[in-house]
């Protein structure tokens, strides 16, 4: 995938950046880990901060598909565990506000207006637009791809190819950068510049990474285009 994007696409030249929001901008992850805990101590299944790692980026219900694993359960009874999950999920965003920004985060989206690069959102999450909202980051962004957007979530390249297809630019001209190895999959098979933030075992698979958000530099990217 590297290489094609390498050989194909010279001399595109990067005009957007998608950023992913739970691990990017906000560390979400860790709600999202206490509530499936809350949940599994419920449903006496087993949790742990290693089945949690597995739960980055991909969808409400391939997550409790994962926690099940292979266990077979009626549609009904997983409706209403994904339901009971997302109320909450949603009790604890609550209590989210722009003190939960990661360190560097919004300094990066002001630099990149600044360069008038466009901005979109890409999460997986349903919740995405009322967690920007407390984050007040809404207006940095000139389109939003969230888990009502399309059908297939990350690994699938629908979400990130929706907010190319939003912002009017081509999938070759847009770097994303996520924190999940679902996400780079997806921005990889989209035909992205794939910027991972974390560490080489999960994110290594993109084309350049950084340990956390704050160590990001733009023009790395911008001369990766
Ligand atoms: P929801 P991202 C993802 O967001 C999370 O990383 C993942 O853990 C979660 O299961 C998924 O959103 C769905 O979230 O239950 O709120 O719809 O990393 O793509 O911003
Ligand atoms: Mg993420």
């Amino acid at each position: 995938m590297k290489f094609f994007r390498e050989v194909l696409i010279i001399g595109e030249k990067i005009e957007a950046f998608i950023f992913d929001l739970d691990g990017v901008l906000t560390d979400t992850v860790e709600y999202h880990y206490l509530v499936w805990k809350r949940l599994c101590e419920e449903e006496g299944l087993y949790f742990d901060r290693q089945i949690n790692e597995k739960l980055r980026g991909v969808s409400r219900r391939k997550s409790l598909e994962i926690i099940l694993g292979g266990k077979k359960v009626q549609e009904k009874t997983l409706e209403e565990m994904m339901a009971r999950k997302n109320r909450y999920y949603q009790q604890s965003i609550i209590k989210i506000s722009k003190e939960d920004l990661l360190p560097g985060a919004e300094e990066i989206l002001q630099q990149l207006k600044k360069k008038h690069i466009k901005l979109a959102l890409g999460s997986s999450s349903k919740n995405a637009r009322p967690v920007m909202v407390r984050l007040e980051i809404e207006d940095y962004f000139d389109a939003v791809a969230d888990g009502n957007s399309v059908e297939r979530s990350k690994p699938a390249p629908d979400l990130f190819l929706y907010a190319a297809e939003k912002l009017g630019v081509s999938p070759y001209s847009c770097a994303v950068i996520e924190d999940a190895e679902a996400g780079i999959e997806a921005a990889l098979k989209a035909g992205m510049l794939a910027v991972g933030i974390g560490p080489p075992e999960r994110v290594g698979k993109s084309h350049i990474y950084y340990p956390r958000i704050s160590d990001l530099r733009i023009d790395d990217i911008l001369s990766r285009g």
